[in-house]
């Protein structure tokens, strides 16, 4: 992507965020409606659908030629990475805005011909915005984030859900339970991409989970690979930014180490 161009979309999309997060601030103590999608644990609220409609027409009046691909599917269907697409969480971790005011993210990633260009995480009751250019560093605020440092797994904190643990999993639970014994410890946040934000800053080391959508982690990716961490899926190979898929986030260090000794898909 040229240079001046990433400039521009990047500091249009730092400043819509902001606006966005304040949207949701100004409504934070109004009633809300909350309904469910596909079962009684995934819920959507109105603000939600208002975040994301705030960007899809921000988007079509300065960029009436990109596309836009939303949670909540205000935007188009969207098949190909071809041109500019942006890809939109309104609201992340939607279960935590509702049950606890606090630790949810907007999140957007820019992707051009393909290629990541431009990640924003907004943790909005904290107020903290962690962005990146692609080659051009990642910062949390005004601050640079350094590249992560070498680490064993066995200094490591891994980011991990409960979904491993549902009837459904598809994976060899005793070789996750390994993983959990070897490191110093888990944590659990209920936002995507706040938990790739807070492997980017790094004070966990790696994110492991196997059902994420492409606007779960578009806006964390250029993050985590300005701070040389690596985001694959399950088995090491690249994420499309169009499909549901696993995700492995991590230091790279101890990120094939975690794919190829403790994660047996079934
Ligand atoms: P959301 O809040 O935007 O829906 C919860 O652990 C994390 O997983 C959140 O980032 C949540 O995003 C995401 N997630 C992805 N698919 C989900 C699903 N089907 N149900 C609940 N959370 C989901
Ligand atoms: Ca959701
Ligand atoms: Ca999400
Ligand atoms: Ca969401």
């Amino acid at each position: 992507m040229e240079q001046s161009l990433k400039h521009t979309l990047h500091e249009q999309a730092y400043q819509w965020v902001l606006e966005a997060g304040q949207l949701i601030k100004e409504k934070m103590d109004t009633p809300l409606e909350v309904m469910t999608k596909s079962s009684p644990k995934d819920l959507v609220t109105e603000m939600d659908k208002a975040v994301e409609s705030f960007f899809l027409e921000k988007i079509r009046k300065n960029h009436p030629s990109h596309k836009v691909l939303g949670e909540e599917g205000v935007g188009e269907a969207v098949h190909e990475t071809t041109g500019t697409v942006w890809i939109i969480d309104p609201i992340d971790g939607t279960m935590n805005f509702v049950h606890q005011k606090t630790n949810f993210a907007v999140s957007i990633g820019i992707i051009h011909e393909g290629k990541a260009e431009i990640g924003l995480i907004y943790n909005v009751m904290e107020d903290t915005i962690y962005h990146a250019k692609r080659g051009e560093g990642a910062y949390k605020n005004d601050k640079q984030l350094p590249k992560l440092p070498e680490k064993t797994l066995d200094q490591c904190l891994i980011e991990l859900n409960h979904f491993w643990l549902c009837p459904n999993r598809r994976v060899n639970e005793e070789k996750l339970q390994q993983l959990v014994y070897k490191a110093i410890g888990t944590r659990a946040y209920g936002s995507a991409a706040l938990e790739l934000a807070f492997l980017a800053e790094g004070i966990t080391d790696a994110y492991l989970t196997f059902s994420l959508q492409p606007w779960d982690y578009a806006g964390g990716y250029v993050l985590l690979e300005e701070v040389g961490a690596k985001l694959t899926d399950a088995a090491g190979q690249p994420v499309d930014f169009l499909s549901r898929t696993t995700v492995v986030a991590a230091n790279t260090s101890i990120h094939q180490e975690i794919i190829n000794d403790y994660i047996e898909l079934k």
